[in-house]
């Protein structure tokens, strides 16, 4: 950690700025001629698709394709650095579990599989083969219903559908994803409202809409390349309507890197021309507010003659439940809204000026909305704005969300689940003849409670840090270190690899920048972004070792170990040429991936399809259906004396829990991690300023003793009765039992919290 710094930073998102925050990074983790060629590659037709983000790949990239978090992601998976077995015997667990999750990853790249040897507490090199026959042993002695295979989005469609395809066979359907802490929310909401689980929009989607609304997400760090869409939405006039309780840098203003002007001008263009700073929870109540001017202008049209505002013949075709909405929106009392959303009614109705004229919407929205309480009935709400006005199901309009994990989607279409609904056990049954599990597998809320039950027999994780990721930290602690046996397939080292139960292993894999060289020659992978275009992508960096194994043959070698063989899959035949993979894929979803191979390297990706984007509704009506909302605020928890709503966040500086640095660019945040953003006049109620130390308690029903001590206070711009920090620093404040209603996400956006001093 360097010396702490609190300024304001007054910048455009991008620009020399990003500039600045990439070559902190980059040459710290050496700046090599494989790192070079791999950002010359980035997101472009036949290149390398970017670890970072799930944004789309345009057919006709920008020369430079990438991004500050991008360059920094691929700094990071590239570094000259490594983890070697010497590194471990120079360092014990205990030690290295008592470092920064920052010290863990910067020490480097995993190089050797190693298992956790008790009597000395440090991980031991293994060989590969020791490796897979000790997991295949001990995972043999566990109930399959009982041991979780976890994914965390990054791993290519190939890779995921053998994991997916060994946990059948072995007969588990835990298989959660990183998605159950973050899009589930939209899995769920858009499936029950518009039969269709994803964006039903495309990136040239962006072309044609007039309007843009933005709720709960951050553009300029988690999604930066979608600056240069919202900037040439802008210059085409498209008002941008933003709802965020913060002021988000990205939202507000764009310096694009790659316009000499810009740069040297320090010009830059204004993103959002409104920006309403909501309460936590409050979109529910603000987006009613919508409705409400939306649906009374309406009634207004239709006693006068005047033009419907509403889209009738829309609502009547295409819709259920109309009625009941609008009855509802009507007797919505404008204080409710007032106090909920922490808007001005004024504020609402000049959102919803823009709504009205607009011809074409598009819904953006992120984290803000899904991971609350009442996210679903956030989403609900998203949802009834865009079908009041027929903005779905037609060119430039319709919702779309931002999806995390460069593959997060992917994983979900190619079986990653633990939804039998979704996965296609009929196909598998036929093509591999075998009885694939039924039941509901564990979804990320469910393992978290198995696991401090002590009721899980084993944990695999194919990428990810499960265990710094999920809520109710310190309960999970001490459930992880009674895990059976844990298996970690990882690129870098983090805590979730060093509180060992009985067994546990890491298993260190190629990243996706790498080259992937197998029986058949040199491998191509692929993934699906948020816009569901499917792109491949090769990696030519030489590997970090040569000891590295890929995904696909680690997932191979963990399968041939666990299972009785069966000929109809030949694992290992699949790990020579993953093209036989992605046959296996296009037998097994003919729909989405007829003539997979053909078309893996299409210009802009090729687009899986999407019912709800041509109004076909594969809703349980038939329709495209409107619902009422069964709370005004997202939270979940009622307004109490000191009781705050604490938002966890990421920094400009991390991707989850892999940490870069300590530098939160545009919140003008350096050196620390471990703050409280706070209100000023909730700092004046309470005696408080900025530099003080607080600790966060948990203030939830279960009257729980959960604390994070050692907070600085930040006086912050952010509404009254709200405090931000980030995320996973706080996860030890969020109750594993206050998730997402149906979709079960953790709620981490709105955490009933106390101070104490
Ligand atoms: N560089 C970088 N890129 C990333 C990631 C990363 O960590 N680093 N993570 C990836 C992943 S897995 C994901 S899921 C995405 C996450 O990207 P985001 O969806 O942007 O997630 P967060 O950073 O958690 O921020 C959520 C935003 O919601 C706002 N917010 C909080 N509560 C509310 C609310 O109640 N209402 C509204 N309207 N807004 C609210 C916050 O102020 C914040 O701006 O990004 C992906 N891309
Ligand atoms: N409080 C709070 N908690 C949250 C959130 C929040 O906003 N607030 N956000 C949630 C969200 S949206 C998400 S998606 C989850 C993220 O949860 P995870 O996806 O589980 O976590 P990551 O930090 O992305 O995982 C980082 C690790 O992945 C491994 N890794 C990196 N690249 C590769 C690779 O190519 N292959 C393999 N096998 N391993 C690799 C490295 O070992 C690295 O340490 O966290 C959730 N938790
Ligand atoms: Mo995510």
């Amino acid at each position: 950690m360097s010396d702490i710094e609190i300024t304001k930073y007054t910048g455009a998102a991008g620009g020399w700025g990003s500039m600045k925050g990439m070559s902190k990074v980059l040459p710290r983790e050496g700046i090599s001629p494989d790192l070079l060629d791999a950002l010359r590659r980035q997101n472009k037709p036949e290149g390398v698709m970017c670890v970072s983000c799930a944004w789309g790949k345009p057919a006709k990239p920008h020369i430079a394709e990438f991004c500050e978090n991008g360059a920094k992601a691929t700094a990071w998976e590239l570094t000259r650095e490594r983890v070697t077995p010497e590194f471990f015997q120079q360092h014990s667990v205990t030690e290295l579990e008592s470092w920064p999750d920052h010290d863990l990853e910067q020490a480097g790249r995993l190089t050797h599989p190693m298992r956790y040897d008790r009597a000395t507490d440090r991980y031991v090199a293994a060989s590969w083969d020791e490796a897979f026959a000790a997991i295949g042993a001990k995972l043999k002695t566990c109930d399959p219903k009982k041991v979780v295979l976890y994914a965390s989005g990054r791993a290519s469609l190939e890779t995921s559908y053998m994991y997916a395809l060994f946990a059948r066979m072995w007969g588990s359907q835990n298989l959660p994803d990183s998605s159950n802490m973050c899009h589930e929310t939209t899995s769920v909401g858009l499936k029950n409202a518009i039969g269709s689980p994803v964006a039903t929009i495309q990136m040239d989607d962006y072309e044609k809409c007039d309007a843009i609304f933005a709720f709960g997400q951050n553009v300029g760090t988690n999604s930066p390349r979608m600056l240069h869409t919202l900037r040439d939405c802008v210059k085409r006039g498209v008002e941008i309507v933003n709802f965020n309780p913060l002021r988000e840098r990205g939202w507000e203003r764009f310096t694009d890197p790659q316009n000499p002007v810009e740069m040297t001008t320090g010009g830059s263009t204004r993103i959002a021309s409104q920006y309403h700073q909501l309460r936590a929870g409050g979109d529910i109540a603000a987006i009613l507010g919508i409705c409400k001017i939306v649906i009374e202008a309406d009634d207004a049209a239709l006693a006068s003659g005047a033009p419907r505002v509403v889209d009738h013949h829309f609502v009547e075709q295409h819709t259920v439940r109309f009625e009941e909405f609008a009855a509802y929106c009507r007797k919505a009392d404008w204080s409710d809204i007032v106090r909920e959303s922490g808007l001005s009614r004024e504020a609402i109705e000049a959102a919803a000026r823009v709504y009205m004229k607009a011809e074409r919407v598009i819904a953006v929205y992120g984290m803000g909305i899904t991971q609350h309480r009442y996210g679903i009935d956030s989403l609900y709400m998203i949802v009834n704005l865009l079908l009041l006005r027929g903005n779905i199901g037609r060119e430039g309009a319709g919702p779309g969300p931002v999806r995390g994990h460069s593959n997060v989607q992917g994983q979900r279409t190619v079986g990653i689940t633990e939804k039998t609904e979704l996965a296609p056990v009929e196909r598998l049954k036929e093509l591999f003849e075998f009885e694939p599990p039924t039941e509901k597998g564990w979804d990320t809320v469910d393992c978290c409670r198995k696991i401090i039950a002590g009721e899980c027999q084993g944990f695999v994780q194919l990428g990810g840090n499960f265990l710094r990721a999920t809520p109710e930290h310190a309960a999970m602690r001490e459930g992880w270190a009674k895990l059976p046996i844990a298996v970690h397939i990882a690129t870098k080292l983090n805590k979730s690899h060093l509180i060992p139960g009985e067994e546990s292993w890491i298993l260190p894999c190629l990243g996706r920048m790498e080259q992937d060289m197998q029986g058949s020659g040199r491998q191509a992978v692929s993934m699906e972004d948020s816009f569901s275009h499917i792109y491949g992508s090769v990696g030519k960096a030489t590997p970090a070792a040569d000891t590295l194994l890929s995904e696909p043959a680690i997932v191979a070698g963990i399968a041939k170990a666990v299972l009785e063989p069966n000929s109809n899959v030949p694992w290992d035949e699949w790990v020579d040429d993953y093209g036989l993979v992605r046959s296996a894929i296009e037998n097994t979803y003919p729909d989405k991936f007829l003539n997979f191979n053909e078309r893996l390297f299409t210009p802009g990706g090729f687009w899986k399809g999407n019912p709800a984007s041509h109004r076909q509704w594969e809703t349980e009506s038939g329709k495209a259906e409107f619902n009422v909302p069964r709370a005004l605020n997202a939270a979940g928890f009622a307004d109490a004396e000191g009781r705050f709503r604490l938002v966890t966040l990421r920094s400009n500086d991390q991707f989850n829990t892999t940490i870069y640095g300590y530098d939160d660019r545009f919140r003008g945040i350096s050196g620390t991690r471990m703050v409280a953003m706070m209100n000023r006049g909730d700092l004046a109620r309470m005696g408080l300023k900025g530099g003080d130390f607080i600790a966060l308690e948990s203030d939830a029903e279960d009257q729980t003793d959960r604390v994070v001590e050692g907070l600085m206070v930040v006086e912050y711009d952010i509404p009254a009765g709200c405090i931000a920090g980030y995320y996973p620093e706080l996860n030890y404040l969020i109750p594993v039992e206050h998730h997402a209603l149906d979709s079960h996400v953790p709620a981490a956006k709105s955490v009933p919290v106390r101070i104490r001093r």
